[in-house]
């Protein structure tokens, strides 16, 4: 198997690039394995290179190349992790990752479950286009292992859960399953939870760094810091990427729809069509609240996500006015001087 099929190239991805690629000189297949302000290494048929002037390129994009080496573009990608970007005025997204098929939402066992992380994750994760499956980690490090199963199982509302030990090599073999050839799993979690780990686990081999948890609060030391390809050896692909403090999320409103599906269906059988769900008279909500049918906390999480989403939308909005505006004025400024010209022209001739 050559470098390239090790991460991930199958006769679909050569089809993809002969289609959006088309013309005598088909271009290089090659893949980010690691993408760095425009300078990305990838794994091509000649092995694996540094490549300049792919700004636009992510860790797990299919980058074509021209025969000079110069970036091209990408294939579309099949899927797109992204989340907004922290403390940024403008509101852009921030693009994690690109075609994965698997996203491992990464939740360790050596501390308490947090519940809000999960389902803000799993959100994202729906979102992207990716297949979520979540991934418990530090099997053999938990004091309350069946209940933090099952109410993880419960939060996941249907998404597969995997527990696993990277240090009793517990459930690796059942993970290890679920990444065929040319699939790619993504691992997303805080840091310290074990991904790293995991992935060295998978390999048999300590090819990532990890790192021990501060003694005090249990959390990581942020070991990993790129987001990076492994090849699991036979096609398959894991990324590795650096733990994530927080999840703000971008665009998600599919994801929240999958996740908190139920409590959407609800909306339908208030008595007003424009409830706000506080304390109308006839609320699904309120009255599912009450009767113990929708815990009062899931309904919390899920407007606190709705909000975020309509104020990213809000100056989304405000963005795009202000674009427009501008380009508005470019093209008032442009027809005066048009006119202006045309007078002049009018007054010499
Ligand atoms: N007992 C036990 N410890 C584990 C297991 N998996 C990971 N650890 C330990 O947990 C610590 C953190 O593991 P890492 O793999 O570095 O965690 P990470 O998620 O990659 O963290 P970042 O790279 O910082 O995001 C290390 O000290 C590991 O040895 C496990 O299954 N059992
Ligand atoms: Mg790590
Ligand atoms: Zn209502």
């Amino acid at each position: 198997m050559n470098t390239l099929e090790q991460y991930g190239f199958t006769d679909r991805i050569d089809g993809l690039f002969s289609f959006h690629f088309p013309g005598p000189d088909v271009p290089e297949p090659a893949r980010v394995i690691r993408a760095d302000r425009g300078r990305v290494l990838v794994a091509s048929r000649h092995g694996i290179v540094h490549l300049d002037g792919g700004n636009s390129l992510v860790t797990g994009d299919w980058a074509a190349i021209e025969p000079g080496g110069s970036v091209m573009g990408c294939l579309p990608r099949s899927s797109l992790l992204q989340r907004k970007r922290a403390y940024d005025p403008l509101s852009e997204a921030q693009i994690l990752g690109a075609n994965i098929d698997l996203l491992g939402v990464v939740v360790p066992l050596d501390r308490p479950l947090s519940t809000n992380r999960l389902e803000r994750t799993l959100v994202a994760a729906w979102d992207s286009g990716a297949l979520p499956i979540v991934i418990l980690t530090k099997a053999d490090l938990s004091t309350r292992f069946d209940d933090v199963v099952a109410e993880t199982v419960r939060r996941a509302r249907g998404v597969e859960v995997l527990t696993t030990s990277a240090e009793d090599r517990d459930g690796l073999e059942d993970l290890r399953g679920r990444i065929g050839a040319g699939q790619t799993l993504a691992l997303l979690g805080p840091s310290g939870a074990g991904k790293s780990s995991l992935i060295n686990a998978l390999l048999g081999d300590h090819r990532q760094d990890t790192g021990e948890v501060r003694a005090g609060d249990g959390r990581g030391r942020h070991t990993t810091t790129a987001r990076e390809l492994v090849p699991l050896g036979d096609g398959a692909v894991v990324m590795d990427t650096p733990g994530l403090r927080g999840f703000a999320l971008w665009d998600a409103e599919n994801g929240l729809s999958e996740v908190f599906g139920d409590i959407e269906d609800l909306f339908g059988d208030c008595r007003f069509r424009d409830c706000a769900h506080d304390l109308e008279p006839g609320c699904a909500v309120r009255s599912a609240i009450e009767s113990g049918a929708l815990e009062e906390r899931r309904w919390l999480s899920y407007r606190k996500m709705e909000r975020e989403l309509a104020s990213l939308h809000r100056r989304q909005d405000a963005a795009e006015q202000r674009r427009h505006a501008r380009s508005f004025h470019r093209v008032a400024r442009d027809a005066a001087l048009a006119k202006d010209f045309r007078n002049r022209f009018r007054e010499t001739r």
